[in-house]
């Protein structure tokens, strides 16, 4: 017989994960709290965009293997994948993982498995999954298998990445660990690396962590030779032919809903010790202002500056608008300013703040051009077109 699954959260993570596992052969309920999604994902549809998840949705729910519920169901296998925001004072909000976890208690069974997925602060998988569930259903202590296996995979290629990454399995026990490495053995190619909760846990916001503490070097060396007057994409091309130096790429800022987030769960953690975390994520977090006072001294010696922001996402050729620098900067210069402000960008969706112009109108009436997202179409960018424009260019992009 299928084994079945119940995936819940049907976002960035859940949905890819839902509809592989379809394809793979398990019966799969995805679900979602918002009644739209569930409707569209029904139809076959997505609500995100993400290379060929739509044939994969599309393929999934014909087959009959992929449904979408507003409700848990009853089934061999429950993956949670579900948001973990900041909330005040950049203290993580475990709230949905709660949610989700009480959602599914009355469906567990013995043989059961739960995954939590979710990048979550060190402990969760045992305080709050496991004790949710063994505070309303004892008699399944020792019956069912519980583990966190964080997901790690890159958005714009995630698909290839659920496939091929290697997975860090950490269960509550020994029997949780292997119940989960077996599962995920059936679809990854990649290795299945064994560990217990927490240290799984930890790994996750470890990776995140070196991430976002190597881009703020990044961009504290850009704003470094900005005072020194050196071409920073030159001195870092010219740093990274050393055999041991590999520097990553400054930008306006880090976005996304990881890396600018889940460093925040160690600093959380171990608020005295994480100097180096938090200091990246504030080096980080303070790049957009940099950006920002840049236009405005370049912006000075128009009578009515306009200025032709290219960008809005997170990072290249996504739609993703999550905690985006560049996002941030567009609004602050609308908002703080008397610039005139024309946006573009061509992957995101309408916001209700400003419009988003076509590429052209935007360079043809711009002093300034302000790079925020070096996305595909913008690379062919022509030196014509930016011709007698004051050019910021936070990516890189053109040097
Ligand atoms: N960025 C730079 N310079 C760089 C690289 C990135 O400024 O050299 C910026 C990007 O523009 C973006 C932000 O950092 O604003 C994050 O982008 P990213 O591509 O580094 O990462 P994400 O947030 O799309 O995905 C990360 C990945 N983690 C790592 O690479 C360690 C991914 O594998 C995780 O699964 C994902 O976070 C997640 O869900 O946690």
């Amino acid at each position: 017989m299928k084994k079945t699954i119940c995936v819940i959260g049907l976002g960035y993570i859940g949905l890819p994960t839902s509809s592989l596992l379809a394809t793979k052969g398990f019966k799969v309920t995805g679900v979602d709290v918002n009644p739209k999604v569930v409707d569209s994902i029904n139809r076959g549809q997505v609500h995100i965009v993400e290379p060929d998840l739509d044939v994969l949705v599309k393929s999934a729910v014909h087959s009959g293997n992929l449904s979408a519920s507003l409700q848990p169901q009853p089934s061999d296998i429950f993956i949670i994948a579900v948001p973990t925001p900041f909330g005040e004072h950049k203290k993580p909000d475990t709230r949905y993982v709660e949610a989700a976890t009480s959602a599914l208690v009355p469906h567990l069974a013995e043989g059961n498995l739960v995954i939590l997925e979710s990048t979550v602060p060190v402990g969760t998988t045992q305080n709050v999954v496991a004790d949710t569930i063994f505070a309303q259903r004892p008699e399944l202590k020792g019956q069912i298998a519980i583990a966190h296996c964080p997901e790690r995979v890159l958005p714009g290629q995630i698909l290839r990445e659920l496939i091929e990454n290697d997975r860090v399995v950490g269960g509550i026990d020994s029997q949780s660990t292997e119940a989960a490495a077996d599962f995920y053995l059936q679809f990854v190619n990649g290795e299945v690396l064994v560990t217990d909760a927490a240290t799984a846990e930890m790994a996750k916001l470890t990776e995140n962590s070196y991430r976002d503490v190597n881009i703020a070097f990044a961009n504290e060396l850009s704003m470094i030779c900005d005072e020194l007057q050196i071409n920073v994409w030159e001195l870092i091309r010219l740093a990274n032919r050393h055999p041991r130096v590999n520097i990553l790429n400054p930008g306006p800022g880090v976005g996304g809903h990881c890396i600018a987030v889940d460093p925040w769960f160690i600093v959380s953690s171990a608020p005295e010790t994480a100097r180096l975390i938090r200091t990246a994520r504030e080096v980080n977090d303070f790049k957009p202002e940099w950006v920002i006072d840049k236009v405005r001294q370049r912006a000075g010696r128009f009578k009515h500056p306009v200025v032709g922001c290219l960008g809005i996402s997170f990072k290249a050729d996504i739609d993703d608008v999550r905690e985006s620098p560049a996002l941030e900067i567009v609004k602050t210069l609308l908002r703080e300013t008397d610039m005139e402000v024309l946006v573009t960008d061509p992957f995101a969706a309408p916001l209700p703040d400003f419009d988003l112009l076509p590429i052209t109108e935007v360079l043809k009436r711009a002093d300034i051009v302000l790079v925020l997202v070096d996305h595909k179409p913008y690379r062919k960018l022509s030196a014509a077109a930016l011709k007698e424009k004051i050019v910021i260019d936070t990516r890189g992009m053109l040097s």
